[in-house]
């Protein structure tokens, strides 16, 4: 009878007995889990440019292709790098999950699996430019907490389920849930302990409470925005583009906390005397606002990069020439803390009729950290991949032939000022209008020459010359309107500029790559009765 019953309860176990799989990738993505969460504690604690994510995420945006990046832009749009994040997490969940089933089929091996990912992301770190000397700690420390939580998981696991797993039923039970507390509380503890830390390192930022504290000088020449400058206009954007609605395009997948305190300006290379200045030596040179227009090489026809401010800073001309270009230079790499680069004419850098500056204010206050604070780039009539460097902090005189910038050998032109263009803000399409007067207006730009003229041309019809605001200066761009007498209907809408020294807008089109779209917009429009 005993043994009866036993037998029966040793087979009920074993026909009972759970896939041990699901289980073991299971404790895989605990034990990545817990990696992630060490490393994130240990980074906001003492090396904030440490977090594992961001550098492997930096890692991939600076190595993948030209054309996958276009696709995960269009795709995406400005959640590119949200979606990054996303496809980085999943990529690294499935690995993870790898490691355990396979530390749980072969001992070690998941183990040795997650150490090489480990490895991996310690190397993309400290290879990272802006890397602390403590910022291979947090990768490694996790890693082997990582690892640890692997082999203890798995051997529990293994204790339940496995080959080794208890006979008894009781003892049984007591296994399973051994295993599962295990990984269920170092599950819940990584998830605190990771969100925490993550909210932590963003919210303490010592750099936010220097920016509120910063006290800039008064600039001494301001500018102001003429009568007639800005209509007011349903759809039409505003002539200053409000610094919370200007577009962001960069390559950081965390904004750069820069410290204007311990901030410096090297300059070097092909120079006379290398100089190095300080936040305070730049304002104290005394500053001036500029009315500048940027530009985005990535902005389509009709597309939406572009934006004007009123910019605080120091012509670069005057800071260039204190370190003094030899006279065979023909180039300045200029250099973001986060190792970003851009090659920029040292011509359009020394004009005395261009005013390329350092602008440390945008719009009236500090630059927002999206837009570099404490101290960018601003050129006017270049495009920003090839002058506007955020966060810059050196730039190195030099040659085009001898350097070249982050975007050179991902397939965009060393030089590339902004081809003038126009574009349509409203009526917008897919938004139907009633027929009658409708009001068509939009935006144009021709830095650093200034927008002569902008024609419509409804359907097959003539151009038309449309009416321009009062600009604020050529750096900037202008609004234009025309009163149409729209009839019922459908209809094309073009548009196309003329600078002021007689260059009509180029009508063919071109891809943003190597140096710009070009083209001339065309929107269709819908006429109700
Ligand atoms: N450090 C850094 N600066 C940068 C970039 C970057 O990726 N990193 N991108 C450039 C590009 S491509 C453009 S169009 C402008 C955009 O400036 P904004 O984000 O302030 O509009 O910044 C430029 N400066
Ligand atoms: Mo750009």
């Amino acid at each position: 009878m005993t043994t009866d019953t036993r037998a029966r309860a040793t087979d009920t176990t074993t026909t009972r007995k759970p896939h041990a799989w699901p289980w073991a990738a299971l404790a895989g993505i605990v034990a990545a889990a817990a990696l992630l969460a060490v490393a994130e504690l240990l980074a906001a604690l003492f090396a904030r440019s440490a977090s594992p994510v961001l550098a492997v995420g930096s890692f991939i945006v600076d190595i993948v292709p030209r054309p996958l990046k276009e696709l995960a832009i269009t795709l995406f749009g400005e959640s590119d790098k949200i979606a990054l994040l996303v496809g980085v997490g999943l990529g690294a969940a499935v690995a993870a999950a790898v490691a355990g089933v396979l530390e749980y089929r072969f001992r070690f091996v998941g183990a040795v699996l997650l150490g090489i990912g480990g490895i991996l992301a310690t190397a993309a770190i400290i290879t990272r430019a802006g890397a602390g000397a403590l910022s291979w700690l947090p990768p490694v420390v996790g890693t082997i907490a990582g690892v640890a939580v692997l082999v203890l998981a798995i051997g529990r696991l293994k204790r339940w389920i496995g080959p080794a797993r208890n006979r008894d039923g009781e003892t049984a039970g007591t296994d399973r849930r051994q295993f599962l507390l295990f990984t269920g509380l170092t599950a819940l503890g990584a998830v605190v302990v990771g969100v925490g830390a993550r909210v932590l390192n963003a919210t303490t930022s010592s750099v936010a409470a220097a920016r509120d504290a910063l006290r800039l000088p008064s600039p001494r020449r301001t500018v102001t925005v003429p009568d007639g400058a800005n209509w007011e206009i349903e759809g039409l954007s505003p002539i200053i583009t409000p610094n919370s609605d200007f577009y962001r395009v960069d390559t950081a997948l965390t904004v750069p906390n820069v410290d204007p305190t311990t901030w410096r300006l090297q300059i070097d290379g092909m120079v006379d005397t290398p100089i190095e200045l300080s936040f305070d030596d730049l304002v104290n040179r005394g500053l001036d606002e500029y009315g500048v227009t940027l530009t985005c090489v990535s902005n389509e026809v009709g597309g939406d990069l572009v934006g004007n401010a009123i910019w605080t800073g120091v012509p670069i001309r005057d800071i260039l020439r204190m370190a003094g270009p030899q006279a065979d230079a023909d180039m300045v790499l200029s250099e973001s803390v986060d190792g970003y680069t851009a090659s920029t004419p040292l011509s359009a850098l020394v004009d005395d009729n261009l005013d390329a500056i350092f602008a440390v204010a945008m719009n009236g206050e500090p630059l927002p950290f999206e837009h570099g604070f404490p101290v960018r780039m601003v050129v006017p009539g270049l495009y920003g991949y090839v002058s506007a460097t955020k966060w810059v902090t050196k730039l190195t005189v030099t040659r085009f032939d001898k350097d070249e910038a982050y975007w050179t050998p991902r397939g965009y032109a060393a030089q590339a000022p902004i081809k003038l263009s126009s574009r349509v803000d409203t009526p917008k399409i897919g938004t139907p209008v009633a027929a009658g007067t409708v009001t068509i207006a939009g935006m144009a730009w021709a830095q650093p020459v200034g927008v002569q003229k902008v024609e419509v041309r409804i359907d097959d019809g003539d151009w038309q010359e449309t009416q321009l605001s009062n600009p604020i200066n050529d750096q900037s761009w202008v609004q234009w309107r025309f009163d149409w007498n729209a009839e019922a209907g459908s209809h094309y809408i073009a548009v196309r500029a003329t600078d002021k020294q007689g260059n009509l807008q180029i009508e063919q089109q071109a891809p943003i790559a190597p140096d710009g779209s070009s083209g001339w917009q065309r929107t269709l429009v819908t006429v109700s009765s």
